[in-house]
C-alpha cells in the first residue's frame, strides 16, 4: 500500500487530488501539507500538517513520521504571480523542488511534480508541439518548470530516484479556484456566467491554449504514477492534454447551455504576452505510448459538467 505525502495540498490540483487518492488508496495512507489550513475536506478528512515547502527539515521529519514512500510535490506560484514577484518565484519553485526531490532521495520515494505548457517558448513549435523539441521560455515560471524537468531527470539518471511528471496545460475544476495563472480565464467564465450572465475575458480572441478537465487530469496522475517504469522511455515530463480552445469558443460552448451568455474583451498585456509565448496545441502521443494516458472530456462535455456542477455550488438557478 502506498503512504503518499502531498505538498501545496490546499491549492487548485491538491484540493481535488487528495479526494482521489483518499479515495483510491485510503485516507489514512494520504498525507496532504500546505502552508495555511482553510477548513474543508483536504484538512478534515485525513492526516493534514502545516508545511512550508522551503523548510526542508519540517519536510523531511513529516515524510519520516508518517513513513511516506511516495512524494507529490504540487506547492507552486502560477506563471502570473510568478512574473510579478520572479525571486520569489524562483526561491519558493526551486527552493520547494529542491527540497522535495532531497527527502525523496534520502527516504527512498517514488517522486511526482507537474511540469507546465509554460515550460515552453516563443521559439518552441506551436502547433503539435513535440514532446522532445526547443524550450527556451521567456517567463519566471518557464524558467522555473525547465529546470524542474532538468533537475527531476538528473535526480533519476545520477540517483535512481523514480521521478515521474507532466506537463499540464490549463487545468479547470469547480472546486478550489486556481490562483495567478494565465489560463484562469477558462475557469473564471463558467463562474461568471452563472453569476453575472457575462464574463470580460482578459486574453484575447483567436488565443489558443491547450486545457484540460481536472478528473482527467488527476487520473493521468494516478495512471502515471502506478505505470511500469520498463515502458518510460520519457520521466520528465510528458505532454498531456484534452482540447485546445481559444476563449470564443468557450464562450460558444456555454451559450449552447446559457444563450444569452455574452463574452467581451479587455486584455491583460502581461498575461496575453504569456499566453503568446506558449503553443497552440501540444502533442500527448509519448503519453499515450509509454503509458496509456487519455482523457475523457472535450469542450462541451466539460461544459455541461462545469455549469452544473457550480450551479449546486453557489446555488444558481
Ligand atoms: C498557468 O496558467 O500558469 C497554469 C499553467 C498552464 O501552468 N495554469
Amino acid at each position: 500500500m502506498k503512504k503518499i505525502m502531498v505538498t501545496g495540498a490546499l491549492g487548485q490540483i491538491g484540493s481535488e487530488l487528495i479526494t482521489k487518492l483518499r479515495a483510491e488508496y485510503g485516507a489514512e495512507n494520504v498525507l496532504a501539507t500546505d502552508i495555511r489550513r482553510i477548513e474543508s475536506d483536504v484538512t478534515e478528512a485525513g492526516p493534514f500538517e502545516i508545511l512550508d515547502v522551503t523548510d526542508a527539515k519540517k519536510m523531511h521529519q513529516l515524510a519520516t513520521d508518517f513513513g511516506a514512500d511516495t512524494m507529490m510535490h504540487m506547492a507552486a506560484l502560477l506563471s502570473a504571480t510568478a512574473e510579478e514577484n520572479p525571486v520569489f518565484a524562483w526561491n519558493l519553485n526551486m527552493g520547494g523542488l529542491m527540497n522535495a526531490l532531497e527527502v525523496s532521495r534520502e527516504l527512498d520515494m517514488q517522486f511526482f511534480t507537474p511540469s507546465s505548457i509554460g515550460a515552453f517558448g516563443p521559439s518552441t513549435p506551436k502547433q503539435n508541439t513535440p514532446q522532445d523539441t526547443l524550450q527556451r521560455p521567456t517567463t519566471m515560471y518557464g524558467v522555473n518548470k525547465v529546470s524542474g524537468e532538468l533537475l527531476c531527470d538528473y535526480y533519476f539518471e545520477r540517483f535512481g530516484l523514480d521521478t515521474r511528471g507532466v506537463r499540464f496545460p490549463g487545468l479547470i475544476s469547480n472546486v478550489a479556484k486556481p490562483g495567478g495563472g494565465t489560463t484562469d480565464y477558462a475557469v473564471e467564465i463558467y463562474y461568471k456566467a452563472l453569476e453575472e450572465g457575462k464574463y470580460t475575458s482578459y486574453i484575447a480572441e483567436g488565443t489558443y491554449m491547450d486545457m484540460m478537465y481536472m478528473p482527467d487530469a488527476l487520473q493521468a496522475i494516478v495512471d502515471l504514477m502506478e505505470a511500469d517504469p520498463k515502458k518510460l522511455i520519457h520521466r520528465n515530463a510528458f505532454n498531456v492534454t484534452a482540447m485546445s480552445f481559444e476563449p470564443s469558443q468557450i464562450a460558444a460552448s456555454i451559450q449552447k447551455v446559457m444563450p444569452n451568455f455574452e463574452i467581451a474583451y479587455q486584455v491583460d498585456p502581461v498575461r496575453q504576452a504569456i499566453a503568446d509565448s506558449w503553443p497552440d496545441a501540444i502533442d500527448p502521443t509519448a503519453a499515450k505510448d509509454e503509458w496509456g494516458f487519455k482523457t475523457t472530456y472535450d469542450l462541451d462535455k466539460m461544459t455541461v459538467d462545469m455549469l452544473e456542477k457550480l450551479k449546486i455550488k453557489l446555488a444558481v438557478n
